[in-house]
């Protein structure tokens, strides 16, 4: 549709940015924190590890006034479980509650309302050992986790979000580094975890309503609009079972307390159908377990075609943003129309409007963009200049496409792109740099670590003090 003038960002739009954890914060096994299954895993050849990271334990100050000059109005960082919990439960670490509480209260007196993700991808590595999400124990552990967070917490963070991309981690958990690689039957065993996972987030939702008055809380999956390869019906089946696969089946249980129907006959043709105990379906229907709002990640769209069953054998699940298939289900394919980052990520800001759209239409909550970015190789010039025009152009279309989606009629509340300061990428190490603030290191050299400010820092501020205008404005 085509709108002769823009609606404008609402007046308390959360502009912001995002990070985890476990990718900057580095100090990985200092004042008592535990190990994760991050910090046990092994990372691909020639990437650094996350033992320092970004070493934001550190610096968090200095980071939070940078993240203040730029304007925000919200920032999104994770708790790492393993520093509240060092097993994953029962013990709390008092110098983790710490480090968490002098965090909020630093982005509290700078004015930056703290959304917080309770669990991203660092899984306490005790856990794991004792089969991690296979295990039913994990679900009450990561209850216990939510309210131990409420209670410490709640008094000064009104905004949380549960699980960071759970279908990443169900769909490309070994290029995030988070499946555990001893599972016999991997993808029945995933559907396994997903259902706990699902429950866990279920019973955190009812915590959080019951326990935190007037915060609210959603969960945080990576979200693409399924394009067919073409109009023929057999692609536009293929585009909706991955629809179903990839997106429908998370967003569903959150918010309808269902399984997604098309996802369940998927398992049920594969063999991967969850074993369900007694209670679980209700657990998880409870009317307290909704989300008030959805946050979601988005990179981009991805582009399917019909498999016929008869495809090359699937021997790679890709990555987050990089579609292989599934023989008799789907097939990926790439979108003629779109350019792709360095890192082979299909560009689509007109995508990102249609993936507001069908979230807004099928669940009709308020949304939060909680990541949306580009991974590039940033070039440190003379005199500690950083010309990322290219990110620029990047976040600026995307920007214009959330603009777009208002006037729409979309409710969005927020936008965080990925990310604030750069950090260490999930598995492509530290030169794959997405930040507003450079970080001065090498994938293996860790150098002074000191921050810089490269040009998007300066644009950033920009859009953030006209909220939004200097967008609509650009006619380009
Ligand atoms: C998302 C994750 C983030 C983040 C981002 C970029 O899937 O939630 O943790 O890292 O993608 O991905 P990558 O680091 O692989 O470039």
């Amino acid at each position: 549709m085509y709108y002769e003038s823009l609606k404008s960002f609402p007046d308390d739009f959360l502009w912001g940015a995002s990070t985890s954890a476990y990718q900057i914060e580095g100090a990985w096994d200092e004042d008592g924190k535990g190990p994760s299954v991050i910090d046990m895993a092994q990372h691909p050849e020639g990437v650094t590890d996350f033992k320092v990271a970004s070493d934001h334990y550190h610096r968090y100050k200095e980071d939070v006034a940078l993240l203040a000059e730029m304007g925000f109005k919200t920032y999104r960082f994770s708790i790492a479980w393993t520093r509240i919990y060092p097993k994953g439960t029962v013990e709390i670490n008092p110098k983790g509650i710490e480090f968490y509480n002098n965090l909020i209260d630093e982005l509290i007196a700078h004015d930056i309302e703290p959304l917080v993700t309770m669990y991203h991808f660092d899984l306490p590595y005790a856990l794991q050992d004792k089969g991690g999400w296979s295990n039913r124990e994990t679900i009450d552990a990561f209850a216990n986790y939510a309210k131990t967070l409420y209670e410490n917490f709640g008094d000064r963070v009104k905004y949380w979000l549960t699980i960071n991309e759970q279908n990443m981690m169900i769909l490309h958990g070994d290029a995030i580094g988070t499946l555990d690689s001893n599972l016999e039957n991997p993808e029945k065993e995933l559907y396994q975890q997903n259902h706990h996972m699902m429950l866990a987030q279920a019973k955190a939702m009812i915590l959080c309503h019951q326990i935190l008055d007037g915060a609210k809380i959603g969960p945080a999956p990576n979200i693409s609009a399924v394009y067919p390869a073409t109009s023929k019906p057999e692609d536009v089946l293929a585009a909706n079972n991955f629809n179903a696969i990839r997106n429908w089946l998370y967003l569903d249980m959150a918010c309808f307390g269902r399984y997604n129907s098309v996802a369940w006959s998927y398992f049920e043709e594969k063999g991967y159908v969850p074993e369900i105990q007694e209670g679980d379906m209700e657990i998880l229907a409870d009317a307290t377990a909704r989300p008030d709002f959805i946050a979601f990640n988005y990179y981009s769209t991805a582009t399917v075609e019909a498999s016929r069953g008869n495809d090359d054998a699937k021997n790679s699940t890709g990555d987050q943003q990089i579609v292989i298939g599934e023989q008799g289900v789907y097939k990926g394919h790439t979108n003629q129309y779109l350019e792709k980052t360095e890192f082979g990520w299909e560009v689509d800001p007109v995508g990102f409007r249609v993936t507001l759209r069908e979230i807004y239409s099928r669940y009709n909550l308020p949304l939060i963009v909680t990541e949306n970015g580009l991974g590039a190789f940033d070039k440190l010039e003379e005199g500690d200049v950083v010309n990322d025009d290219y990110r620029i152009e990047y976040l600026k279309k995307h920007i214009k496409q959330c603009q777009l989606a208002i006037t729409d009629g979309v409710e969005l509340f927020g936008y965080c792109p990925w990310s604030a300061i750069d950090l260490v990428s999930t598995h492509q190490g530290s030169s794959k740099r997405y930040g507003f603030i450079y970080v001065n290191r090498e994938e293996f050299d860790l150098k002074d670590l000191r921050r810089i400010k490269k040009k998007s820092f300066y644009w950033y501020k920009d859009v953030i003090a006209s909220n939004g205008a200097i967008i609509v404005e650009d006619k380009n």
